[in-house]
């Protein structure tokens, strides 16, 4: 019997080396193809390339006041050949480049952003209802640390910083009362790593259907925020493309 096992296992060996010309997967190898290669399942996938919007994403805007927005940057890029950027001109006010998208309970969201300049808050991406009634997810900057808005919920801070180019995953669940679920995930590469920051208890109970990035509401001028590869989604959005 012994015999028998050993004569199946060195076939077995032999099957093996026979194929060593070849690809031999005995396990399911791990998708590593980024998300957003072709952009398809996705409810915006913008790259700011071209004049003004690509992907035939039309229902782009800017708006605000106080502010130069630009969908045409091509200073500090952080993807391709043009991102989005917002400079504030002169203190106080608000500007920023949105769009909106079919309404979710439940959103992913992604983007690529880069302050400069910025020293009181200044909210860098953020979800909100029909109309920006409310903001629902909102990552804001201080210039030294970075803030994860669930509505009006504030979370503790965590290292986000002028001159670094971040990927910023925002997961949005919206809640009944004071529990609606925001999830931050924050990294310098295009891998989504283990949540940087979680608020369980949010407050806001709408539907996502806005997504305003960059947005510059600091209060102080010649503040920049940078902006690319802003992706949504309804389902989770892992690692992004190069
Ligand atoms: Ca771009
Ligand atoms: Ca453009």
């Amino acid at each position: 019997m012994k015999k028998i096992l050993l004569l199946i296992c060195l076939l077995c060996l032999l099957a093996f080396s026979s194929n060593a010309g070849n690809v031999v997967t005995f396990f399911p190898v791990a998708d590593t193809a980024c998300a957003d290669e072709t952009c398809t399942g996705f409810l915006i996938c913008q790259n700011f390339e071209g004049t003004g919007y690509d992907n035939s994403e039309a229902g782009w805007s800017d708006a605000g006041e106080n502010t130069t927005r630009d969908a045409d940057y091509t200073g500090t890029v952080l993807r391709g050949s043009q991102s989005a950027s917002v400079v504030q001109t002169a203190f106080g006010g608000w500007g920023g480049i949105l769009t909106g998208f079919t309404p979710q309970t439940t959103v992913y969201a992604f983007a690529r952003v880069r302050t400069a300049g910025v020293g009181a808050i200044g909210a860098v991406f953020t979800i909100g209802d029909s109309g920006w009634v409310n903001d629902l997810v909102s990552i804001k900057s201080n210039g030294v640390s970075g803030y994860l808005y669930c509505g009006t919920v504030q979370s503790t801070s965590f290292t986000f910083t002028n001159d670094v180019t971040y990927y910023v995953w925002l997961d949005y669940t919206k809640g009944t009362g004071a529990n609606a679920v925001c999830v931050a995930y924050v990294s310098t590469t295009r891998t989504k790593p283990a949540a940087t920051v979680t608020v369980a208890n949010g407050n806001a109970t709408t539907d996502a259907e806005l997504v305003i990035t960059p947005l510059v509401g600091a209060d102080d001028s010649d503040s920049r925020i940078i902006a690319d590869q802003v992706l949504i989604k309804t389902s989770d959005i892992g690692t992004v493309c190069e």
